[in-house]
C-alpha cells in the first residue's frame, strides 16, 4: 500500500493565490437589471476596477475623508488590547486587502502564522499580498480572489497550527450594506470564522450630517471622479456610450435612514447604450450607486447578535467618529 503523503504546509513568505471569480457576465447582467428597475441603481462593488481602486486610495487621503485615518488611529492605539483579544495563532482572514497600512498594523500585533486575504480585485490583492509577504518573511499569505459578498468556503491549509480564525472586515465597508444584507454577511463571516472564532470590524459611527456631506463629496472632486469612473468602467467593459461630462456626482446624508448616498445624476434629458440596450434618463434622474450605512455602537452590536456574534469589545477614538468592534462567533 502506498504511504499517505502529508500535505505539504506552505511555505512562509510563498504567496498562493486561488481564484473564485464569478464569471464576467455578472457585471453586465447587474447594470443591465439595475438600469432597468424604476429607481436606477448599479451595486456598488463595481466601483472598484483598477482606476476605481486607485480613486478609492486617494479618498482615503483626504482631509475630509476622516474614516480611514481614524480607524488607523484607533487600530494602533489599541493594538495590544486587539491582540490581547484575538489571543495566539490565529488565521487572519480579511475581507478586502486593499487596506494595506491596517493589515499592517493588526499583523504585527497578533503575529498570525496565515493571513487569508480575499479580494474581487485581483491586481490589489496580488500586489498587496506581496508586499505584506516581503515585510513579513515569517507570514503564510494566501490570497482568494473571490467575491466576498457572497457565501464562500474557504479552503483549509493543512500545516500552519492554527487555534483560532479571526475575520477582519475594516474601513466600514459592511456601511454599504443595507441593514438587511449586512445580517446576512454578518452571518457568512460567522460561518467563516466558526465557533469561537473572532470578528474585528470597523464601523462609522452616526453623527452630524455636516462631517458625512464633506466626507462624501470632498472639495478636491476626488469622490465625483470615483462615482463617475463608473460610467467609464460601463463604457470601457461593456460597450457602453455614456457621455460621462452629462452626469454629477450627488451625495447626502438622510438622517432619517442613517445613511450617506451616492447618485449619479443626469444632467439632461438623455439616453445611452450598453450592450446594445438603449436606456433614458430626464433630467434630474440619478442612477443610485451607493449607501453607506452608519450605526450607533447599540445599533451595530445589534447585527451582530442577529448573525450569531456576542460582542465583546469595542475600540474607539477620542471624538467618538467611529469603531471597531470586537465579537466572538458563539
Ligand atoms: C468602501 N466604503 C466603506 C467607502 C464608504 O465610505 O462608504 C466607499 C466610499 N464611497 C465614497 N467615498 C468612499
Amino acid at each position: 500500500m502506498k504511504p499517505e503523503v502529508a500535505p505539504r504546509p506552505p511555505e512562509p513568505g510563498v504567496v498562493r493565490f486561488y481564484d473564485f471569480l464569478p464569471p464576467k457576465e455578472t457585471f453586465l447582467d447587474d447594470v443591465l437589471a439595475g438600469l432597468s428597475l424604476p429607481r436606477k441603481s448599479i451595486p456598488p462593488k463595481y466601483f472598484y476596477d483598477e482606476q476605481g481602486c486607485r480613486l478609492f486610495e486617494a479618498i482615503c487621503e483626504l482631509p475630509e475623508y476622516y474614516l480611514t485615518r481614524t480607524e488607523m488611529g484607533i487600530l494602533n492605539d489599541c493594538a495590544a488590547e486587539i491582540a490581547q483579544f484575538v489571543g495566539p495563532d490565529a488565521q487572519l482572514i480579511e475581507f478586502g486587502s486593499g487596506a494595506q497600512a491596517k493589515t499592517r498594523v493588526l499583523i504585527e500585533a497578533i503575529q498570525p502564522p496565515l493571513y487569508v486575504p480575499v479580494d474581487i480585485a485581483g491586481e490589489t490583492l496580488r500586489s498587496s499580498s506581496e508586499d505584506l509577504a516581503r515585510l513579513f518573511p515569517w507570514l503564510n499569505v494566501i490570497g482568494i480572489c473571490a467575491d466576498y459578498s457572497r457565501p464562500l468556503v474557504l479552503p483549509e491549509f493543512a500545516g500552519v497550527p492554527i487555534r483560532r480564525k479571526v475575520v477582519f472586515f475594516p474601513g466600514s465597508t459592511v456601511g454599504n450594506l443595507t441593514p438587511a444584507e449586512a445580517v446576512a454577511f454578518l452571518k457568512h463571516a460567522r460561518n467563516t470564522a466558526g465557533s469561537g472564532g473572532a470578528l474585528i470590524i470597523g464601523v462609522d459611527l452616526k453623527k452630524d450630517k455636516g462631517l458625512f456631506d464633506a466626507a462624501y463629496d470632498d472639495a478636491k472632486g476626488v469622490t465625483a471622479q470615483f462615482n463617475l469612473n463608473l460610467l467609464h468602467r460601463i463604457n470601457r467593459e461593456l460597450k457602453g456610450d455614456f457621455q460621462v461630462n452629462r452626469f454629477r456626482h450627488k451625495a447626502f446624508y438622510d438622517p432619517t435612514l442613517g445613511r450617506v448616498e451616492m447618485h449619479l445624476e443626469s444632467l439632461y434629458s438623455q439616453f445611452a447604450h450598453v450592450a446594445g440596450r438603449r436606456f433614458d434618463f430626464a433630467p434630474g434622474e440619478t442612477i443610485h450607486t451607493e449607501i453607506s450605512c452608519k450605526y450607533s455602537i447599540a445599533e451595530f452590536q445589534e447585527l451582530g447578535k442577529r448573525a450569531g456574534f456576542s460582542p465583546e469589545m469595542i475600540w474607539t477614538d477620542s471624538r467618538q467618529l467611529f469603531g471597531v468592534h470586537g465579537m466572538v462567533a458563539t
